[in-house]
């Protein structure tokens, strides 16, 4: 059983330079999301958006894991089949420091979808909107990312092990977001100790009872040593 559910979010990727959304430099911050988050602003400006992930591909490409994706890599390793990851994160660095029970819920940056059978694939460096499909060969690529509006992937897998787990940690993630913003009150409620990592109180800090405040790199390797035989 996943004893240990870990949602991440994006703030665990920014010491790999890998920019939030909501932070003062983020995203939001130069985009308005919804032009770039949501599959009316695909339909729009399909060009924008397509360009919009292949730059953000093209960074996570360059980008390297950091302490704290390494750090429960470890943690999986050394307590195996106990530990399940949910991140929010589109980028692949959990998978890259070595991570293998990962979910990602709103979809990756390395993935291609086609709008019109639903068939995935790896994503090319640049990808552009009329790629043929490898499937059905229609020329309807998109990201294969969960925009606001549309159902996060593997919810019944994830809510199956909110639900059964003894301890969930939210590390870098502003809780602005749902359904993972609810997914701390859940796990609460089914009985599980909530542990916060940030840095900086999220806006659902109460659902948790423990905090630990500061940059993931610092916070999530002396966290993750709390768990680890000695
Ligand atoms: C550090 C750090 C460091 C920085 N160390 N920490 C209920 C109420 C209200 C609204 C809704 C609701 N339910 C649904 C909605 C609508 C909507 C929603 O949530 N809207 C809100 C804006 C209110 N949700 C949806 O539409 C979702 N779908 C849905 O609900 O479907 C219905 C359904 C659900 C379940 C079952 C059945 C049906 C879909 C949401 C899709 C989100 N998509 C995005 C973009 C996609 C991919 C991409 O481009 O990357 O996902 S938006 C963006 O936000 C991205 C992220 O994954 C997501 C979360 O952001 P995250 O990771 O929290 O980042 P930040 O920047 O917000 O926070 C970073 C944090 O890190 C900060 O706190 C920093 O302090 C911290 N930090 N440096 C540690 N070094």
């Amino acid at each position: 059983m996943m004893r240990i559910v870990i949602l991440t979010g994006a703030g665990i990727s920014a010491e790999s330079g890998l920019g939030t959304f909501r932070d003062k430099d983020g995203l939001w911050t130069r985009y308005d999301l919804n032009d770039v988050a949501t599959p009316q602003g695909f339909a729009r400006n399909p060009r924008l958006v397509t360009e919009f992930y292949n730059a953000r591909r093209a960074n996570c490409a360059q980008a390297e894991p950091n302490a704290a994706h390494y750090a429960l890599a470890r943690l999986e390793t050394a307590l195996p089949g106990q530990v399940l990851i949910v991140t929010q994160n589109v980028d692949d660095l959990h998978q890259r420091a070595g991570a293998r029970a990962v979910i990602q819920m709103h979809g990756a940056l390395m993935s291609a979808l086609c709008a019109a059978c639903g068939h995935r694939w790896p994503a090319p460096p640049v990808m552009t909107e009329t790629d043929p499909c490898p499937a059905c060969a229609a020329p309807r690529t998109r990201p294969d990312v969960v925009w606001f509006g549309e159902v996060p992937y593997h919810m019944d897998t994830i809510a199956d092990a909110v639900a059964r787990a003894e301890i969930f940690a939210a590390i870098g993630t502003s809780g602005q977001v749902w359904p993972a913003a609810g997914f701390a009150a859940e796990a609460r409620r089914a009985g599980a100790h909530c542990v916060e990592l940030n840095l900086e109180p999220s806006e659902v800090s109460r659902a948790f009872h423990a905090h630990h405040y500061g940059p993931a790199t610092q916070v999530v390797p002396a966290w993750v040593d709390t768990l680890l035989p000695t």
